[in-house]
């Protein structure tokens, strides 16, 4: 007589590390050697979806009893107007893969997949509940950016193959279970330098897609540098006419964004649950304005364009006023069309501009991004010279320590964290990494999770911490792919620092997660690095 199988207790706990499930394998074939009777110990490579949850949210109470069938006939219900632009995200995602009509119905009436309103309120502003029963997969939030991360969560819950752009064989099957889940932090980010080298709007729309499977909910584009000027503004139309005409290693062209095709990439986002940051470094990082209008000089003189990757060396005319008017124009221009609450005006490395006339250049700025509305965020050097708490820096530097930035977390300031050396996308994984730098060092998967936003800089608590956000500077990168060599799979790492609560910390439990992504990003045709790090399941 066969043994019955063992419980189906709940599923090993991801503690089973690389090397001790070698100890089981090795105790299993004992078994079955010694006693000749095969005894299945639950796998602990045998994951539910629910195991796979990236970022992990908050509670997770399995349903193992409890299947859910996505079928032809199922409707996307929503219950108010506020969940439609998730429903049409969910619907845009599941139609191609499924070939399920997925008709969107106001109302809850029938089976399939169900966006209501009155969450428990303890899951906030993004957070969402997400049951699945037998006919139903009901997603409760309090706003259309808890839908949206709702849905993030229930993508990961259906096989790989539901990301697939074309028909797939079902079945579509969702395992039962009750989720409540909400962020650790306000701020999820991702940076995208398209200075450096320009990315077309189809090019920015993939990796706006690819970001928001992993609730990243701010993305800041940093829109202007020493090598390019890439947003068109009206009153000064030799920023882009010369200044967005070349990049870094020379490659001429249009190489920028009309003002429509701009606010095309900010209503995109937005139909993703992102809101789009428009940075505009000033007054280091200006060569291509200062190529681009002689009277932006000091002395009267244009500066020739610049295809290196020098930083430093560039500085607006911080004595003319025509500065603070060429600014004025550009913070009204922008803001006019960016309906997000921060404006990053970048401060960062402005090695050309003596200290005293930096001061003087923010006190005339700030309150210039403060008439038009917008909430100034910015490379943490420029908070030394303000008292003002709403304003947020983001911290990039490699060190723990800053003075200036803790001065500001003590008067109420929230940071957000970009440390180089930990959450730097174009850092070299390690020596053999061809595309990136290492001036912060290399940084590999398990470096760019080894750390606490809450606890990483000296006199900056939990509580002075607005979020985390992963920059991807481009000098060295050109296409897609080498975008998503660098960002995966650390963009999902800063995602899972930024989303999920600091005692789930813990890399022997993230790395299978992690890992268990690599065939939905192999549907996806993401052309991620494959760390030897990580666990990547088949
Ligand atoms: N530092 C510069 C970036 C970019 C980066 C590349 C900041 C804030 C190095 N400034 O990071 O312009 O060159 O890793």
């Amino acid at each position: 007589m066969s043994p019955s199988p063992p419980p189906q207790g709940p599923p090993l706990p991801w503690r089973i590390g690389v090397k001790s499930k070698r100890v089981l394998t090795a105790l299993t074939a004992l078994v079955i050697a010694g006693s000749g009777v095969l005894v299945t110990t639950p796998s602990a490579t045998a994951a539910t979806p629910l195991q796979e949850l990236v970022p992990q949210p908050v509670q997770i109470q399995p349903h193992t009893d409890i299947t859910f069938t996505l079928t032809t006939d199922a409707k996307i219900q929503i219950a108010t107007d506020s969940a439609r632009k998730p429903a049409e995200l969910l619907a845009s995602i599941l139609r191609p893969s499924t070939g399920f009509p997925l008709t969107i119905a106001d109302g809850v009436t029938s089976e399939g997949i169900v966006l209501l309103n009155n969450a428990d309120p303890k899951v906030g502003q993004d957070g969402y509940q997400l049951d699945v029963t037998p006919k139903q997969v009901i997603i409760r939030a309090n706003t259309t950016a808890g839908h949206f991360n709702g849905i993030s969560t229930l993508r990961q819950l259906l096989p790989p193959k539901a990301e697939a752009k074309t028909k797939q064989a079902g079945p579509w099957q969702v395992p039962g279970a009750s989720i409540l889940d909400y962020p650790r932090y306000q701020h999820r980010g991702a940076m995208l330098d398209v200075a450096r080298h320009f990315f077309t709007p189809d090019q920015v729309k993939r990796y706006i897609d690819q970001i928001a499977a992993f609730k990243i909910n701010y993305f800041h584009l940093h829109l202007s540098d020493d090598q390019g000027w890439r947003l068109e503004i009206k009153s000064w139309p030799e920023l882009t006419k010369i200044g967005g005409s070349t990049e870094v290693g020379g490659r001429k062209g249009n190489l920028y964004y009309t003002q429509d095709q701009y606010k095309d990439l900010v209503a995109y986002a937005q139909t993703r649950g992102i809101t789009v940051i428009p940075e505009f470094d000033m007054p280091g990082h200006t060569n291509a304005a200062l190529a681009s209008y002689a009277e932006l000089n000091c002395d009267g003189k244009k500066r020739p364009l610049y295809t290196g990757t020098d930083v430093g060396f560039s500085s607006l005319c911080i004595s003319k006023d025509i500065t603070y008017k060429f600014i004025e124009d550009v913070v009204k221009e922008v803001s006019a069309i960016t309906p997000g609450q921060y404006f990053h005006i970048g401060g960062d490395e402005a090695l050309s501009t003596p200290d005293a006339d930096f001061v003087k250049f923010m006190n005339r700025v700030l309150p210039i991004v403060k008439k038009y509305g917008k909430t100034t965020t910015g490379w943490h050097e420029f908070i030394k010279t303000t008292k003002d708490t709403s304003l947020v820096p983001q911290f990039w530097g490699t060190e723990t320590s800053d003075a200036n930035v803790a001065a500001a977390a003590q008067r109420g300031n929230k940071i957000l964290m970009s440390p180089a050396n930990r959450i730097y996308l174009d850092m070299k994984y390690n020596k053999n990494t061809k595309l990136g730098q290492d001036w912060a060092g290399l940084v590999e998967v398990k470096t760019a999770y080894g750390w606490n936003p809450g606890a990483y800089l000296n006199g900056v608590g939990e509580n002075s911490i607005r979020g985390v956000e992963a920059p991807l500077w481009t000098e060295t990168l050109k296409t897609s792919a080498d975008i998503e060599y660098m960002a995966f799979p650390r963009l999902p790492v800063a995602a899972e620092l930024g989303w999920s609560t600091a005692a789930s910390h813990n890399w022997d439990k993230f790395a299978p997660r992690l890992g268990a992504q690599g065939p939905r990003w192999k549907v996806q045709g993401i052309s991620y690095y494959a760390s030897t790090q990580v666990p990547w399941k088949k």
